[in-house]
């Protein structure tokens, strides 16, 4: 087992890589730069960086507006990058890619739309290791709908609790919206179990994958999800870019989200009507460079092959967890037995922003705090941890970098 690992991971070349993320190679407070804070947002790849600078350089236009050059020119680079995101997810239909700000926006897009198709007492089912996007959507809208939210717990070791998430299912249940991978720990749901069993009670799921999507390959159709929801950002692509994926009958029976240009069919004030899918959920101009930006980092995860980079950020984490292991007063926060590549940890007695300030220092970057998470982190009873997230591009090396630089931490404010 071990040798053919060896022998697969001879086949990343992580100097190759890493060469493509102009970023890596830059210093930090006079120290290269560790970039260990991946589940906040990827770095990105020079394909990425020159795509946007050749559309603003060259084809710079508004689309689905103009008859001249320009415009068919852009309109067409950003039907592209749908066509190509629908492929790498395997959707059935481009029109079901439905470009948005982010997570956050896709997943209020869904709790607006979706949630407009909702009566007083249906209930909602999220888990107790949701991002703030992915519980405060879902408030908002049982304030507004009277509809029911209920909570599936998780363990000590940050992984669900089966058994009382499926008993929360019954036929009041019209959603289940729940991470695929949880941010703040890096477990892993068993989300094949979790759309299988609801579909069983008649509910729609929306599958939160804004830290899956770097790590693994998504295959909706396979999945049977109903939506999907990721950021271009957290993928290797620009910021302000976000899709929601969702089944094309689902969509074409919800209403539009936001009213404005290109979302319509016929507008008089005395009756509107709307344009077909994709264009009803995508009202007013677009982040058309983003969105074509985003193509680029598709075609970028394209080129890797993810099965190698799974085992390559599953060598990481063990070798991040056995490391940090050996430091005194060290506590893990989420040790479920299937973790993508993301560690939190609490140093007794100091303070997680502390940690992450005298580490900045050292030119290493993580992220401290609550990380958008705070019921789970009332869960545990703390205010926050340090986080670790590792991406393809990280090191071993850097793994050791990062410790040095935190034992300095330590004995600078014990
Ligand atoms: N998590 C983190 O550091 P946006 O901000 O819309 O791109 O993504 C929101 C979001 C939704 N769900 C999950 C599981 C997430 O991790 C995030 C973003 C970042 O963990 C920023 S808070």
């Amino acid at each position: 087992m071990l040798s053919i690992f060896k022998i697969m991971m001879k086949t990343i070349d992580l100097k190759d890589l890493r060469a493509e993320f102009p970023i890596l190679e830059r210093k930090v407070n006079g120290k290269d730069l560790v970039y260990f804070d991946n589940g906040a947002t990827s770095q990105k790849p020079k394909s990425v960086i020159d795509k946007i600078t050749q559309y603003y350089e060259l084809e710079n236009a508004n689309i689905h507006r103009g008859v001249h050059y320009l415009s068919q020119v852009a309109t067409d680079l950003y039907e592209t990058s749908r066509k190509t995101i629908q492929q790498y997810i395997n959707a059935n239909f481009s029109e079901e890619i439905i470009f948005t700000k982010g997570t956050t926006d896709s997943i209020n897009l869904v709790a607006y739309s979706f949630g407009e198709l909702l009566s007083k007492g249906d209930e909602i089912v999220i888990s107790a290791m949701e991002h703030h996007s992915n519980i405060v959507p879902w408030q908002m809208l049982c304030e507004r709908k009277e509809c029911v939210l209920k909570v599936a717990p998780i363990n000590d070791k940050g992984e669900l609790i089966y058994s009382s998430f499926k008993g929360l299912l019954n036929n009041k249940t019209k959603l289940v919206s729940i991470t695929h991978v949880s941010n703040a720990l890096g477990t892993i749901c068993p989300i094949e179990d979790i759309i299988k069993d609801a579909h069983e009670v008649g509910a729609k799921v929306l599958i939160d994958g804004a830290q899956s999507m770097q790590h693994f390959l998504i295959d909706v159709q396979a999945l049977d999800c109903d939506f999907f929801a990721f950021s271009s950002h957290k993928i290797f692509g620009p910021t302000g870019v976000g899709v929601l994926y969702g089944k094309k009958d689902l969509l074409n029976s919800m209403p539009p989200y936001q009213g404005g240009g290109d979302m319509i069919a016929k507008v008089s004030f005395e009756k509107t009507t709307y344009n077909e899918l994709p264009y009803k959920f995508e009202a007013g101009t677009p982040n058309i460079a983003g969105v074509i930006g985003t193509g680029a980092a598709f075609e970028f995860l394209k080129s890797l092959n993810m099965q190698e980079i799974a085992i390559h950020e599953a060598d990481l984490l063990a070798y991040g967890h056995d490391k940090l292991s050996e430091i005194e007063g060290i506590r893990f926060i989420g040790t479920a037995d299937k973790k993508a590549s993301v560690i939190s940890f609490l140093i007794d007695g100091l303070h997680p922003s502390d940690i992450g300030t005298l580490l900045d220092k050292q030119g290493i970057a993580v992220r401290t705090g609550h990380h958008c998470t705070q019921p789970l982190m009332d869960f545990f009873q703390i205010p926050g941890t340090v986080r670790a997230s590792f991406a393809f591009y990280n090191t071993k090396e850097e793994i050791d970098l990062f410790i040095t630089a935190l034992k300095k931490a330590i004995m600078m404010l014990q």
